[in-house]
């Protein structure tokens, strides 16, 4: 018998995809460099399925029906181009080799390219969910050319997590493309957590609540319109209460945040596409300076404002808009990154459809998608989604608290970089006019940049250091 597909690397994420695959009832090949995981895993879980565990290179790619099916679970960068090196010359023109991994998309448009010369396909996959969702259903986004996909798409449909019977795994478009918009993806929940947080420190230091309270606030929130696995989880975190000091889990817990790199790589790669994120460079850099202990105990006494508990019953209400509006801002700026992306590579992706594979299986999952989606349906073209009808409506509606809620953290002195920055966001963009101008006039005056006209086609330069007439650039 031969294997259907077959996954090599078996930690964590390859196991249980392998798992997910097999309970399918589609035979896996499994191998792992180390081939104790493979006899570890058909020993332990070899019941759910029909598993073909091979301990060589050779044996695995032998043990799989043409055309061959090869994914890579391994850890991205260096290890996957040594998968990569060892498979390529076992296999035939038409096999396809998907990497799972969480690589760079410029990673992938190279070994694309590369593998494409062999005739091999080569698809950047990028699979959200941890190791929960690999084995119950990810949110897959594959990327690679549309023959590959039409051999593999109903079999990652299949094990892919599914929202009202559809599957969150669709074809993004061709080499880079999954693997970017699991990149910005990363980066998008970057930028919600970060503005969970802030919602909680407010709660906590200027409405004076406690954790537990606040797990209720959030619990209450997880009903309406914020319904998401990120609020619900944050509710179950708050209510913690630590086993050994009998306080709350949240307390116990040091103040750093930690970083692996996909929400640093979009922001990189939106400073190379000219996209402004603010929402998503705000919340990488919040985890940066959480990070900086040496730097935060130089600063700590550095004098603020008194921290006076506000009495407004309706702050609770405030912060859940500011939070909702904030959401729609970064979400705004995260499709912006994958509608400049798209253009910039020719990948014609459909930005519909990435909110409809978000909707499960992976860390984003929320109501809200079904919004963004919507919105793409109405009108596919649209520039941002902060003018699409709902969500102008909803953020027209919340500004006034949003501005009460940045406003109150400013005057207490609690950082609120996530909800300032999207405030900032939505009114430059409403802005009629921006000092923009005045930048310009500057870069003129200093470096003879040049500058256009409100009025009169062309560029300009004005001679600053002569008689300061205008002239023709
Ligand atoms: P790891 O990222 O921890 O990688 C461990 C696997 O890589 C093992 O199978 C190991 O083999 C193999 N490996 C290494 Br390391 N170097 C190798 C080499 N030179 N040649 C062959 N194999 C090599 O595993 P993971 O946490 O399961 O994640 C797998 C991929 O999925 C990563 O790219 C990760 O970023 C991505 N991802 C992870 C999550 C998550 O929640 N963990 C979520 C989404 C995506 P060995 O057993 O012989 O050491």
């Amino acid at each position: 018998e031969k294997a259907r597909i077959g996954v090599t690397g078996l930690a964590v994420m390859g196991r249980n995809l392998a798992r997910n695959l097999a309970r399918h009832g589609h035979p896996v090949a499994v191998h792992n460099r180390t081939a104790a995981r493979t006899r570890a895993l058909v020993d332990e879980f070899g019941d759910e399925g029909t598993f073909l565990p091979a301990e060589t290179a050779e044996r695995f790619a032998a043990s799989l029906e043409r055309p061959r099916r090869l994914v890579i679970m391994v850890k991205a960068g260096g290890p996957t181009d040594a998968v990569i090196d060892e498979f390529a010359p076992l296999l035939e023109p038409g096999d396809m080799i998907v990497d799972g991994g969480n690589a760079n998309f410029v990673d992938t448009r190279r070994r694309e390219s590369a593998l494409r010369e062999r005739g091999i396909h080569f698809v950047g996959a990028g699979i959200s969910g941890g190791e929960e969702g690999a084995l119950h259903g990810p949110s897959i986004m594959p990327g690679g050319s549309a023959e590959s996909y039409a051999a593999l798409g109903p079999l990652l449909e299949d094990i892919a997590a599914k929202v009202d019977g559809t599957p969150c795994c669709t074809h993004v478009g061709p080499d880079g493309a999954g693997h970017f918009v699991k990149m910005v993806h990363n980066g998008i929940e970057y930028a919600d957590m970060q503005l969970i947080a802030e919602s909680y420190d407010l709660l906590r230091h200027a409405a004076g609540l406690a954790p537990a309270e606040i797990a209720e606030v959030f619990r209450t929130w997880n009903t309406g319109r914020l319904g998401s696995y990120l609020i619900e989880i944050t509710a179950e975190v708050l209510a913690h209460t630590d086993a050994s000091t009998g306080r709350p889990f949240v307390d116990v817990v040091l103040d750093q945040a930690e970083q692996k790199g996909t929400g640093r790589w979009t922001v990189q790669t939106a400073l190379d596409l000219g996209v402004p994120v603010g929402g998503i460079a705000e919340a990488v850099f919040a985890r940066a300076v959480s990070g900086h202990a040496a730097l935060r105990e130089a600063a700590r006494g550095l004098p603020g404002p008194p921290r006076a508990a506000i009495a407004d019953p309706g702050f609770a209400d405030a912060v859940e808009k500011a939070l909702y509006a904030s959401k729609i801002v970064a979400y705004a700026q995260g499709f912006h990154e994958i509608q400049a992306g798209s253009a910039e590579y020719g990948w014609n992706i459909d930005l519909g459809a990435m909110a409809t594979i978000w909707r499960g299986g992976c860390i984003i999952r929320a109501r809200f998608l079904d919004r963004i989606r919507a919105a793409y349906e109405a009108d596919p073209r649209t520039p941002t989604l902060l003018t699409d009808d709902h969500f102008a409506e909803a953020a027209g509606d919340a500004q006034d608290a949003w501005r009460e809620v940045v406003a109150t953290a400013a005057r207490l002195g609690i950082p609120a970089p996530g909800f300032s920055t999207a405030l900032a966001y939505y009114d430059s963009l409403r802005a009629d006019r921006l000092p923009a101008a005045l930048t310009q006039g500057q870069r003129d005056f200093f470096g003879a940049h040049t500058y256009r006209r409100v009025d009169r086609d062309g560029s300009f330069h004005t001679l600053w250091g002569a008689d300061r007439t205008e002239v023709t650039a």
